[in-house]
């Protein structure tokens, strides 16, 4: 999607810091993190947000809740880590590629407000 920053890091034109790449989904550490560790995974299609997901999807969500999993070994985040997901305004999404943040490395407070 021409306008989408992480559409943008995907291709490359924007550099990152990537954690983790395969065909279809990318990590790479958040550029103001909120936490000693803090990575967004994303598919690499433009999906827009939780609430443009469809039954076609289901293996691509499977495979990155899978491959957060895998990276937070990676990442020695063994003690714990948190996975958020901020779907549409009033939840705080500011970015309209659908990404979930992989916090850790320090303890994390609930509710997160
Ligand atoms: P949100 O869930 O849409 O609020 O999160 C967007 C995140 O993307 C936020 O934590 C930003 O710091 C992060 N981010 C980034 O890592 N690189 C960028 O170029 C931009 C945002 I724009």
């Amino acid at each position: 999607m021409a306008d989408c920053i992480f559409c943008k890091i995907v291709s490359k034109e924007i550099p990152s810091k990537v954690v983790y790449e395969d065909d279809d989904i990318m990590a790479f550490h958040d550029i103001e993190p909120q936490a000693p560790t803090h990575v967004i995974v994303i598919p690499k299609k433009h999906i827009q947000s939780i609430d443009h997901i469809y039954e076609e999807h289901k293996e691509l969500l499977g495979h990155i809740l899978l491959s957060i999993k895998n990276i937070a070994k990676e990442l020695g985040l063994e003690d714990g880590y948190r996975v958020v997901n901020n779907c549409g305004e009033l939840g705080g999404q500011t970015v309209n590629h659908i990404h979930f943040h992989l916090l850790g490395g320090r303890q994390l407070q609930w509710p997160p407000g």
